[in-house]
């Protein structure tokens, strides 16, 4: 069988991730729309050796669709998704536009693929951060019981789309050479203010809320609740920017209830843990790094310590490609997952 799929966003950062994982994983795509915004109507795009024609993304293009993979932002989503499901399509929604509706299942396949089955047309794909996150917990809280998080991102600028990787470059340069130039879209394209990001370390992600947090920290950290399933979790993330093309970096630590593991049985679980690889062998300098994460689906972590004053506490390395595990590889997961399932 194979499935009429729609990619919403398809000349994006993410949509360009979600064709090329359509494409490597072999998905079964039998008839292609490829829908972005106005500007982008009658631009050619090749998918597997065929060309096809960007279409504006309107109701009227979901006609007939199976599938349909949205990343074009949060607005684009609440505008279209249910427009999308009306014409018989399973949304999968890369956007924060549903996440946290009850409605609607929040999923990372190697950590609650079960909550698909609960679906009614939109499935939420979780923000990029949190997923690399919650694949790497998983497994230590399966045997150990999460009690509390705390993590600090070291985040890429491709999260916030192709016109951001467009600016570092661009600035980057503009550094270099020693000529002036005007930062227009970090950290935030929305907010009032904007700063450089080359050569800089920015800790803002998204907009700030009346709590202090910004919304990305937000994110990752009701998300976390809500994939894993642990409403009590303690949890307080803090998002910073830096000047990295691909790949998000976070320093998690972790505070369990039952045990004290050491780092061999940390290790030891992470090994065979599914989406994750282990590198971890500090005495060879091996660790992870964006730059040997970027264009890999796998969650990386290393540098696994325990905490010199908390027994029950560990300290972790967390890298993945943000486009990848934290975008269009999960979206793609997730449709793998509607069909072992039998709901798509
Ligand atoms: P377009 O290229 O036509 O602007 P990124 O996250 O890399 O910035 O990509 C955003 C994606 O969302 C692009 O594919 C973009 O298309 C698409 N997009 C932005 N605004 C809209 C809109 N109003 N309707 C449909 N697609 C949109
Ligand atoms: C970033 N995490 O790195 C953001 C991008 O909620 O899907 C993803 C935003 C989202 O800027």
């Amino acid at each position: 069988k194979t499935y009429h799929v729609a990619v919403v966003g398809a000349t994006g950062a993410v949509g360009q991730q979600m064709l090329n994982t359509l494409k490597e994983k072999n998905f079964p795509v039998g008839k292609l729309s490829l829908l972005a915004s106005k500007r982008s109507a009658g631009q050619v795009i090749a998918y597997n050796g065929e060309n096809y024609t960007i279409q504006e993304a309107a109701p009227e293009a979901f006609e007939g669709v199976d599938l349909a993979l949205f990343s074009a932002g949060g607005s684009v989503s609440k505008e279209l998704a249910h427009e999308a499901v009306k014409r018989g399509a399973i949304v999968v929604d890369n956007t924060s536009a549903f996440r946290m509706d009850p409605n609607v299942p929040l999923v990372v396949p190697e950590v609650n693929e079960h909550d698909l089955k609960n679906h009614n047309g939109i499935i939420a794909n979780p923000n990029c951060s949190t997923i690399q996150m919650v694949v790497a917990l998983k497994p230590l809280h399966e045997k150990y019981g999460l009690k509390k998080v705390i993590v600090s991102t070291y985040q890429a600028v491709s999260g916030a789309g192709a016109k951001a990787v467009q600016e570092l470059k661009e600035q980057t340069q503009s550094i270099l050479k020693d000529e002036a130039f005007e930062p227009s879209i970090m950290p935030c394209a929305s907010d009032k203010k904007h700063y450089q990001i080359a050569f800089n370390a920015v800790p803002q992600i998204d907009k700030f809320q009346d709590n202090g947090y910004t919304f990305e920290e937000l994110k990752m950290m009701n998300e976390t609740k809500k994939i894993m399933h642990l409403e009590n979790l303690e949890i307080a993330a803090t998002c910073v920017r830096l000047p990295v093309e691909t790949g998000h970096s976070e320093s998690v630590y972790a505070e369990f209830e039952k045990g004290t593991p050491s780092v061999q049985d940390i290790k030891e679980l992470l090994k065979t843990a599914e989406g994750v690889t282990l590198q971890d062998v500090p005495e060879e300098q091996i660790y992870p790094m964006p730059a040997l994460a970027a264009g890999l689906p796998d969650v990386f972590v290393g540098r696994i310590r325990k905490d010199l004053d908390r027994e029950n506490a560990i300290h972790m390395w967390v890298v993945s490609d943000n486009l990848l595990k934290g975008a269009a590889y999960n979206s793609v997961q997730i449709a793998e997952s509607l069909i072992k399932l039998g709901l798509l």
